[in-house]
């Protein structure tokens, strides 16, 4: 009889996770055999990696617990990682044309999408995107959406997370750059877009000489429509801010729900010129000991905004100027230790953790205390631009030192934080209260985020964390000069952290990400019907139905209606003269789960993914005459290679 193979790997686990590895005689039939012992030894694993590689496998067909949602960086995409497999699912197309996705080649819904993140009149082929944002309903994430910064050109992007597309490009006319968002409100009301190298905002333009009176920070709090999944450029409004360069921020909940809290650096405001003899900026803007975090009051900004004769447009956005903030109690400052970079709000919205980049401590500021502060009009001082500063030592709760570079921090199910310390490169684990540090463990190298599962929702779930590693030195095979970034999936489930599984990103630079239970999110198999238009996700107005198919001319105008199916293209043949627009509307009538077709048409730089259901339209000029094959570009079945046609462009 067989040996029932599920007693075999039983006994065979447990020997391994008290901590031997043992050859497993009795059943060690032969060299190459399923002896996990003798393969442990025979690889090098010691029993930790045995443990960390059971913790992590995910046997065929199995599916991971959380999903977590990472930057892409330079890439200007949104990566989509199981955990804890680490398994890469796909990369999403953000701000840079894709052209698997058929993002942004030819498809007349990316074109109107990614003309409204053109910027200085140009259109713009990539992004560099920081921090990822799930939308979210009551404090905990509902699954429904995602928006992603673009710090290089201050852009936000929206992605719906039924069909993992991007579907909207919001472009931000006052910033020379963003980066401390995006971060959502706890009901996702608004999502939170703040400057960070700040320009001149009332004039196009000034000298640098004019910085503290011309330059300008600016956040905006741009209104989400849930029901549209679109943000509303009108209903958002901004606030102008002093011209320091403002860093991460987060939305308070629980107690603290209707505010922000915004990091700055730079308050120095310090102006380089290293070529002038004058002191760089690196040192110029880390001069003082205290920078400033930014506490708004944004429930109360909102209201303030719809009132007439408080706010200014600026480059046709609404703008709530510092003296009404200051007038309004908008907007407050707070001392924090030099150059800091997070600002975490815990779960229960009581504390914000802020980590100074050259402070070895976390400073942990109590929302009582600020609201008692405020309230009471206790006030140290106001900065140059009469923003009333709060007094430092009155509104802490505490600083707990933590180690050398600290930069992010998240949260677990069990009051405790986790921060990131870049220059000891480690991940510190760290009660709040009492505040003491608990544990640490050593992250190869040089970790700048970290995120937690749902490790900054009101509930965090605890069990994995991911140390996003700058930098990769030895881990992984050579490549060049330009490695990739770490990965780490954490452990943190027990008293112990223990590192599981180093992943390495071989794309972008990655920044932060989030990490949601798997099981909340419910996304569409297939298109619900045949003719669907993601871009405004219903019925498409040119939807193809099989035996619609039909080619018209309207003067010199040729309109295709066409349809994909396994395996061809209906019509096959398309003829038009040199120097007709050509618009074909295609529509897959599949209805099969992963049935994609791609329709590609030689040299003309057209490609679309058609996922079943999917309807999509491209317009182009034909004006290259010639024969141009299009063709499907998914390997979709046997007769995949069959699956095309020919576009004739007749010379003139
Ligand atoms: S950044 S490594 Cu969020 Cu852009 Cu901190
Ligand atoms: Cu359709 Cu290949």
């Amino acid at each position: 009889m067989k040996k029932p193979r599920f007693a075999w790997t039983l006994t065979a686990v447990a020997a391994l996770a008290v901590g031997t590895v043992v050859v497993m005689q009795s059943c060690a039939p032969s060299a190459g055999s399923a002896d996990m012992g003798a393969i442990a030894r025979a690889r090098g694993l010691s029993d930790a990696d045995v443990v960390a590689a059971l913790k992590t496998y995910q046997p065929s067909g199995a599916r991971d617990e959380y999903l977590t949602f990472a930057s892409g960086g330079q890439s200007g995409q949104v990566l989509v990682i199981g955990v804890p497999s680490m398994r890469l699912l796909k990369m999403i197309a953000a701000f840079t044309p894709e052209p698997w996705q058929g993002f942004g080649y030819g498809s007349e819904e990316h074109k109107t999408l990614l003309a409204a993140g053109r910027m200085a009149g140009r259109d713009i082929g990539w992004g560099d995107s920081h921090h990822p944002a799930l939308s979210e309903t009551d404090g905990d994430y509902d699954g429904q959406f995602l928006f992603i910064n673009d710090k290089a050109n201050p852009r936000l992007a929206v992605i719906d997370l039924r069909d993992f597309e991007t579907k909207q490009i919001v472009a931000n006319p006052n910033m020379g750059t963003n980066h401390g968002g995006a971060f959502v409100t706890p009901n996702t009301e608004y999502v939170i877009e703040p400057s960070q190298y700040s320009v001149p905002l009332w004039k196009d333009y000034a000298e640098m000489d004019r910085y503290a009176e011309d330059y300008r920070g600016v956040v905006t709090f741009w209104k989400f429509d849930r029901q549209k999944g679109r943000l509303d450029a009108a209903a958002s409004f901004s606030l102008e801010l002093p011209p320091y360069w403002h860093d991460l921020s987060d939305a308070g909940k629980g107690p603290s729900f209707g505010w922000a809290f915004l990091n700055s650096f730079n308050t120095e405001m310090a102006t380089g010129g290293v070529e002038q003899g004058k002191p760089p900026f690196e040192a110029g803007a880390s001069q003082n000991d205290m920078d400033y975090m930014h506490v708004i009051n944004w429930q109360k900004a909102a209201q303030v905004a719809t009132q007439a004769g408080k706010t200014r447009m600026a480059r046709g956005m609404k703008v709530i100027p510092m003296e009404t903030a200051v007038a309004e109690g908008l907007l407050y400052l707070i001392p924090e230790p030099k150059s800091p970079h997070g600002s975490d709000v815990t779960p229960d919205g009581r504390f914000i953790v802020v980590s100074g980049k050259l402070d070895p401590h976390v400073t942990v500021y109590s929302w009582e205390k600020i609201k008692a502060a405020i309230d009471g009009k206790q006030f140290t001082d106001n900065d140059r631009y009469g923003i009333p500063i709060l007094d430092f030592a009155s509104v802490i709760n505490g600083q707990l030192e933590v180690g050398l570079g600290p930069l992010h921090t998240q949260f677990d199910d069990k009051g405790n934080g986790y921060t990131s310390i870049f220059l000891d490169t480690r991940v510190t684990k760290w009660r709040l209260d009492p505040l003491e540090v608990l544990d640490q463990v050593d992250v190869q190298y040089n970790v700048g985020h970290l995120v937690a599962a749902e490790g900054d929702t009101k509930s965090p779930d605890g069990k994995y964390l991911i140390a996003m590693n700058k930098w990769a030195l030895d881990r992984f095979n050579d490549v060049g000069p330009l490695l990739p970034q770490n990965f780490q999936l954490i452990d943190i489930s027990g008293d112990k952290m223990q590192v599981l599984y180093d992943m390495p990103i071989g794309v972008g630079e990655p920044h932060y990400a989030q990490m949601i239970k798997a099981d909340k999110l419910k996304p569409f198999q297939t298109y619900p019907q045949i003719g669907y238009d993601p871009g405004t996700m219903g019925p498409a107005k040119n939807a193809v139905l099989p035996g619609k198919e039909r080619i018209e001319r309207r003067g010199n105008e040729v309109h295709v209606y066409m349809t994909a199916v396994r395996s061809h293209f209906n019509p096959e043949h398309i003829r038009v003269r040199q120097g007709d627009k050509v618009t074909i509307h295609i529509t897959s009538v599949e209805q099969a789960h992963d049935a994609t077709h791609g329709f590609a048409i030689a040299k003309y730089n057209i490609n679309l993914s058609l996922e079943p259901g999917e309807a999509q339209t491209v317009s182009f000029v034909a004006d290259t005459p010639g024969v141009f094959p299009y063709y499907c570009t998914e390997f979709c079945s046997a007769l995949h290679l069959e699956m095309t046609g020919y576009l004739l462009v007749e010379p003139q």
